[in-house]
């Protein structure tokens, strides 16, 4: 594959980039996507199904065994290629924002250092009445564990289905968002709000984007320029040919 000279261009003079990434971005370290079928026991829930505070009310010990499964399998996955070429190309440009929907921590394993997370991290835990961060509780073998202050229950530190976004983290992204040269949308289906409202403001704005994703998304229509690849192929290339125009 090879990247369109024109966006070379846009970006050899862009000083501020924004990158949202979602489930796509890990795919390829074995982090299965919201939109693959879950496996196992699993397969018979959707993601909706479990991701919400109505469903762990209902059965807590069935939300929280699906993140331990969940949080088993970001353990054991490695950042991939694309991940690695966003921590570099963080290097490249005096400003640069890069929002994630992942939960996996796996862009920050990857070296990168100006992450927004949107959706909040599976290896934090915290009280689900308080809302407090919880880092060690007694293990008395309930499932879920009890939170030490109060005794609630305790839940993953991600954002659920009908649960609003942290704020400081929504306000960053929409400013980096709509004050960027160019806005990369990479492995994200653009369903789930308000994520998916942040690559329209950006264009809006006036700014270039660009689409990574195998597959077409509500954006791609919209999106200047679409690299229908695998982030962990299109991303390396794409750092490969910045290095080259800057050394030309
Ligand atoms: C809220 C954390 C206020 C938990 C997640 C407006 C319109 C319609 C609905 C709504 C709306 N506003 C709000 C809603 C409701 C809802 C929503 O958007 N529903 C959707 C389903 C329509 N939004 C909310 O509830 C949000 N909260 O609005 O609060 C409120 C309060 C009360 C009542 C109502 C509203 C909260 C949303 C956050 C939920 N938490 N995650 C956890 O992880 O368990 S969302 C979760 O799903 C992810 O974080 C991510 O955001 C989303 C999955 O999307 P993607 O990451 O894009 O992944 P997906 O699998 O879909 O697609 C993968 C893509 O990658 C594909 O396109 C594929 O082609 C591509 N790909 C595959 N391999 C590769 C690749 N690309 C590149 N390289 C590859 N190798």
């Amino acid at each position: 594959m090879t990247i369109p000279p024109e966006l070379l261009r846009r970006l050899a003079t862009a000083k501020r980039i924004a990158v949202l990434t979602g489930a796509g971005v890990s795919a390829e370290s074995g982090v299965p996507t919201f939109r693959d079928a879950q496996t196992g026991l699993w397969a018979k829930y959707t993601p909706e199904e479990l991701a919400t505070p109505r469903a762990f009310r209902r059965n807590p010990r069935l939300v929280w065994e699906w993140y331990a499964w969940r949080r088993t399998l970001v353990a054991d996955a490695k950042p991939n290629p694309g991940h690695l070429a966003l921590a570099q190309m963080e290097k490249l440009f005096p400003q640069f924002d890069l929002i994630t929907q992942n939960v996996d921590g796996l862009h920050q394993r990857a070296g990168s250092t100006r992450v927004i997370e949107l959706h909040g991290n599976i290896s934090r835990t915290k009280c689900f009445d308080e809302g407090a961060i919880v880092t060690s509780w007694e293990d008395t073998g309930d499932v879920p564990p009890k939170c030490p202050n109060c005794g609630g229950l305790l839940r993953p530190d991600v954002v659920w289905f009908e649960e609003p976004l942290p704020e400081t983290e929504m306000e960053r992204a929409a400013t980096a968002s709509t004050n960027c040269d160019v806005f990369f949308s990479i492995g994200t289906s653009t369903i789930v709000y308000p994520a998916a409202a942040l690559p329209f403001e950006a264009l809006c704005a006036g700014a270039t984007v660009v689409e990574i994703n195998p597959q077409p998304t509500p954006l791609t229509m919209l999106a200047q320029f679409n690299l229908p690849e695998a982030a962990g192929v299109a991303l390396p290339v794409l750092m490969k040919a910045l290095n080259a125009s800057r050394k030309s």
